[in-house]
């Protein structure tokens, strides 16, 4: 058995940093890997990912220290399912906005009675064992995406769903759908206050809060601010962050500020 140390992270509030890959490449999620990260998420969403690159890179992760997540595209029950058969050890689910969402991406994620996984885990039995079938319900991670008017209406809901370890903020499409501009660290009082109604449902839920942030420093502030679970930018924005800085340095010029949504 591959006890979920997320879980067991979580159970005992230490923080949880989380690496985001969005190009396809086993050897990128490799070095990720590698970097100290508790976990290290696939990004089917918005990353330039395929099922055939993500199986790569799971495979790749699987050889590193870190957990192997995946965010996939929507609330796919099919695509969820080829994921964890694959090895991942957890899904985060964007845009989910109900309760009824909420159930049928956890459903999707445990196998009957609890949910409607098909029996198939292929990847994951190499990963996790011979036994994996008769612990995985217990062991993959759910976090459900906050990123919509609706989500945060519906959150105690959201949240009070059996089997939801937690939620992750998209802060880029929750600032979209509030202010009607997509910022990562937005300061716009609406967001604010959205983040911290977050926070304290977690709290009062005993789940997982979560956020997308723009940089470690951004993540080490939301880790202070009480949030379990970070993400300090994802590999896009770190290469190109490394490569503005290099030329800026080559050329004696002060590297470039970010943009807002960390791009
Ligand atoms: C968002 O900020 O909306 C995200 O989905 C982060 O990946
Ligand atoms: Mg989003």
């Amino acid at each position: 058995m591959r006890n979920n140390a997320l879980k067991a992270a979580f159970r005992q509030q230490t923080p949880i940093v989380n690496g985001w890959l969005a190009i396809p490449s086993s050897y990128s999620a490799e070095i990720t890997g590698h970097q100290g990260y508790d976990c290290v998420t696939v990004d089917m969403q918005h990353g330039m990912i395929d099922f055939a690159s993500a199986v790569t890179m799971l495979q790749a992760l699987s050889a590193t220290p870190a957990t192997p997540l995946a965010r996939v595209g929507g609330n796919d029950p099919t695509q969820i399912m080829r994921l964890l058969d694959a090895g991942a050890w957890g899904i985060i689910c964007p845009m989910i906005s109900t309760a009824q969402e909420a159930q049928q991406f956890v459903s999707a994620c445990r196998y009957p009675p609890q949910g409607n996984r098909s029996y198939g885990p292929a990847r994951a039995l190499l990963y996790g064992g011979k036994d994996y079938p008769s612990y995985a319900n217990d062991e993959i991670l759910t976090l459900a995406m906050i990123e919509t008017r609706e989500g945060l209406k519906n959150l105690n809901a959201i949240l009070a769903t059996d089997g939801l370890d937690g939620v992750f903020i998209g802060p880029n499409d929750l600032s979209l759908t509030l202010t009607g501009s997509a910022s990562a660290e937005s300061q716009h009082p609406e967001m604010l206050a959205a983040v911290e109604q977050v926070l304290a449902a977690c709290r009062e839920h005993h789940k997982i809060a979560g956020i997308f942030c723009t940089s470690g420093q951004a993540a080490a502030a939301r880790l202070t601010q009480g949030f379990h679970f970070v993400t300090p930018a994802n590999d896009v924005m770190q290469l190109g962050r490394a490569g503005r800085e290099a030329v800026a340095l080559s050329r004696g010029e002060i590297p470039a500020a970010t943009g807002s949504s960390g791009y």
